[in-house]
């Protein structure tokens, strides 16, 4: 039902318009009002969490009022919508976002020191929005920054997580997972308790004939569970455009069934389906690039795709246009194959709740998704058993076999002469027991397939998906290097550097045209810029040691070389290479003389990341890195010339601190690993050299900052797969340096040397996949010419700035423009 206002009462409602604030004075009665009203508090009674609130709700009106006017513009106009579908958008804080992005940030910190509070305090109290695990889901959050700022038509769809990744606490030196319950107090999500689906699971399927005599079929019988949406408003910097990221909420369906039951005196077992129902949302996955196959997860993701179809068709609909032109008003993005059931399920609404014909249905669908893959990784390749789907979802199994026959018919016709192919490319693996492959139904249903740097997606085609390439043709693949919005990853984080090259680029336009940096060049040479440059980072890292003072009671020097390697622990990021050469490092400075050690250059080694809960290894990596920390930092030979500190609870906050402190980071991966990389961005563009692996993104970095200013080590992709070919059938000696370091951990240098056997047996017995031994001694010898370089700092300074000037293509505006071109074919919304 249409609940508009009639013409006649709007001029009423305009006229009581609110009008936000455009000064500290308003800004500051917007905040009084909240305490006082909203969290009926007082001035007696207001300390920073209530301050932080305030705040959020003053900033949350402002950014409503962008929000419905951004939301009518685009029904009014009845453009295209992309439609982002993530199971993870790793947002972080947003009051410092809101407030940069709405251009206020001066007004609230005025505003606040008057009412008493220091802007970081306030903003230091907002707990991070986690609803993600690394790389695929922050990339996620920067894109809804970039599209929300290029004033795309976009909607994000995800799941309201009511436990985001948990909290990561490192107990004598082992990770603890800790419970993150996020949802205490959200200024930031609109409940819309009126917006809900009901989502079918299980039952059978029935064959029957419509009143035309046509068989269709019915899925009936089963349980339903309601989908709540929850409405995130997410803005856009210098614009009032602000779209809306909508997660779903699992609730039991009220029905006249927990009625009957409740009545029949079986309370319990009414409250226990409610319970089961709320669990579909009730927490994110804590796995990055692995998939685990549980039965829960893809009941989250068909929860979640059916709520999105049922929203975006609902809303097509609205434009009665006809079905055809579907594809020309939706696009919708799989970000990875997680929401691959969304192909089915659109092609079961149009064949057997909107009528259309099997080939019709077919056409639309295809011509609507696009498909990002984000890993080759075969661990994290998803696969579910038939046998599940059949039980959980029957009529779309039966659809996903109508998909695949069509499909091998048609590869059949084509390539009559091999009969293998159709055994290769099958969504249906005849494995024991059979398996439904997600990666291969993606690519089947959408219309455009790509990888997230060059070099991935070179890999994607020939490998996973050589064969599709020869069926489909090479212009179904495509690529588009990943990109981070310099909104928060620069602005935000490091409001200094931010300033100094808005002062040399002609203000802060290069926070929406990035190649605008190429201006600082320019003044490489200029001594007071340089000068200016280095007291930034010299600041940055000056507030990183004071944090590691007060988590950790060590004392580093920010006069050191901060190397620094965070992101998740995964054997293929190779953070036990890093604590390797840490070591070796170690062991050279132990056996030198005093004088000898005076010359060397001092460095603090920083580490962090959560290891997932299950992955054992990870946080055998974690121990060691721990111990080797404990043992370094007491001794008194070595004193500053390296400290090894491992950072707790990495996320997005942490980042927005660690990353400008940096000197130096890693970014380490074995060749062919890394599909991209976002944080060797993050590094670069605040001013960080890197030392890193011919892999992912690096190599389009080197490209464009030249391999002057980047230190590049060991073995290319091209020659890892004879690699593991030698360490499996041939000799394999460890290398030298490297098996004394293993001599010193299995030594008792480091802790008990069984905690760490499986982490050395890896390198030493079973074939070193990740190729640690091979590239050990280039890693060590990379490692020493940094510290030269690092020496010289007018030269290193120079060598930062040129890169910065550089990085202007890795903005996720110039990357979300490729997509909104080669694949959504969608046009900004004017405003
Ligand atoms: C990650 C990739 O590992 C990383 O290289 C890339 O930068 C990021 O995606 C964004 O594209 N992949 C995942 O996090 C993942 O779980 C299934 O992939």
């Amino acid at each position: 039902v249409e609940a508009s206002i009639p013409e006649p009462q709007r001029a009423a409602w305009t006229k009581h318009e609110f009008s936000g604030f455009q000064n500290k004075e308003e800004f500051e009665r917007e905040v009084v009002r909240h305490v006082e009203t909203t969290l009926a508090r007082s001035i007696y009674n207001c300390d920073e969490s209530a301050a932080y609130s305030a705040s959020s709700l003053a900033f949350r009106d402002r950014l409503v009022q962008g929000w419905n006017k951004t939301q009518q513009r685009q029904t009014f106009t009845d453009s295209k919508r992309i439609y982002y579908l993530s199971l993870e958008f790793l947002m972080g804080r947003a009051l410092d976002n809101a407030m940069l992005n709405l251009g206020a940030k001066e007004v609230a910190k005025e505003g606040l020191a008057e009412l008493g509070f220091r802007i970081e305090d306030i903003v230091g109290q907002e707990h991070d929005a986690a609803l993600g695990n690394g790389g695929l889901g922050r990339l996620a959050a920067c894109f809804l920054d970039s599209m929300a700022t290029l004033n795309y038509p976009a909607w994000g769809y995800g799941l309201r997580y009511r436990y985001g990744i948990f909290k990561q606490e490192i107990i004598d030196g082992y990770q603890v997972e800790v419970p993150d319950y996020w949802l205490d107090f959200n200024p930031w999500e609109f409940p819309r308790h009126d917006v809900t689906v009901d989502i079918q699971f299980y039952g059978q399927v029935r064959k029957s004939q419509d009143e035309n005599g046509k068989t269709v079929a019915i899925w009936e019988g089963g349980e339903t569970v309601t989908a709540v949406a929850y409405d995130v408003p997410t803005p856009g910097y210098d614009t009032p455009s602000t779209n809306n990221l909508r997660l779903w909420s699992s609730k039991a369906a009220s029905g006249e069934f927990d009625f009957q039951k409740f009545n029949s005196g079986d309370y319990e077992s009414s409250v226990a389906d409610q319970q089961r129902a709320e669990t579909i949302s009730a927490v994110l996955y804590p796995n990055d690039n692995l998939d685990r196959g549980k039965e829960l997860r893809i009941k989250q993701q068909y929860f979640w795709v059916a709520a999105s179809l049922y929203d975006i068709v609902r809303r097509f609909k609205k434009s009665k246009r006809s079905w055809n032109e579907f594809p020309d008003q939706v696009a919708i993005q799989l970000n990875d194959t997680h929401p691959t059931l969304a192909i089915v399920e659109l092609q079961r609404i149009l064949i057997d709740v909107e009528g259309l014909e099997w080939d019709e249905a077919w056409n639309i669908v295809t011509s609507t998704f696009g498909y990002t893959n984000h890993t080759v990784l075969p661990e994290a390749l998803e696969k579910w058993p038939v046998g599940l789907i059949q039980h959980l979802l029957p009529r779309h199994l039966q659809i996903i076999y109508d998909i695949n026959l069509f499909f091998l018919q048609s590869v059949e016709k084509r390539f009559p002469e091999d009969r293998d192919i159709l055994r290769r490319v099958s969504i249906i693996e005849e494995s024991q027991p059979k398996m439904v492959r997600m990666a291969y139904l993606a690519v089947v249903g959408s219309h455009k397939v790509n990888g997230v740097a060059e070099l991935h997606s070179d890999l994607i085609q020939t490998t996973i998906f050589k064969d599709f390439v020869t069926i489909f043709g090479e212009d179904k693949f495509t690529n588009v290097t990943n990109g981070i919005t310099p909104r928060r990853w620069l602005h935000q984080a490091n409001p200094r550097l931010s300033e100094l090259i808005a002062s040399k680029t002609g203000g802060y336009e290069f926070l929406k045209d990035l190649t605008l940096l190429n201006k600082l060049e320019l003044f490489v040479d200029d001594k007071t810029f340089r000068k200016e440059w280095a007291e930034i980072k010299f600041a940055n890292k000056v507030r990183l040691a004071k944090y590691i003072k007060s988590t950790l009671n060590v004392n580093v020097n920010p006069a050191a070389l901060f190397d620094v390697q965070v992101k998740r622990i995964h054997e293929y990021k190779r953070q036990q290479l890093n604590i390797f050469g840490v070591i070796h490092r170690y062991l050279t400075l132990k056996a030198m003389s005093p004088e000898e050690r005076k010359k060397q250059q001092p460095r603090v080694s920083i580490f962090g990341g959560k290891a997932a809960p299950g992955y054992w290894m990870a946080k055998q990596i974690i121990h060691l890195i721990n111990n080797v920390g404990g043992v370094v930092n007491q001794d008194p030979d070595i004193g500053d010339l390296l400290k090894v500190i491992f950072l707790e609870d990495y996320n997005v906050s942490k980042a927005e601190m660690i990353i400008p402190a940096s000197d130096l980071s890693e970014h380490i991966s074995t060749a062919g690993t890394e599909a991209s990389g976002t944080s060797n961005m993050k590094f670069v563009l605040n001013g960080g050299l890197i030392i890193g692996t011919c892999d992912g993104a690096n190599i389009e970095i080197t490209r464009e900052i030249g391999q002057e200013n980047i230190f590049l080590f060991g073995t290319l992709s091209e020659d890892v797969e004879d690699l593991r070919h030698m360490h499996t059938y041939g000799e394999h000696p460890i290398d030298p340096n490297l098996a004394k370091v293993f001599d010193a951990i299995q030594g008792g240098m480091f802790g008990e040397p069984n905690d760490f056997n499986a982490m050395i047996s890896a390198v030493r017995d079973h074939g070193d996949y990740y190729l640690v031994s091979d590239d050990f001694q280039s890693y060590i010898d990379t490692h020493k010419m940094v510290d030269t370089e690092y020496q010289n700092q007018e030269e290193w300074i120079s060598k930062c700035i040129r890169s910065v000037a550089r990085m202007g293509f890795f903005s996720s505006d110039r990357c979300i423009n490729e997509y909104a071109e080669g694949i959504w074919n969608i046009e900004p919304l004017a405003v």
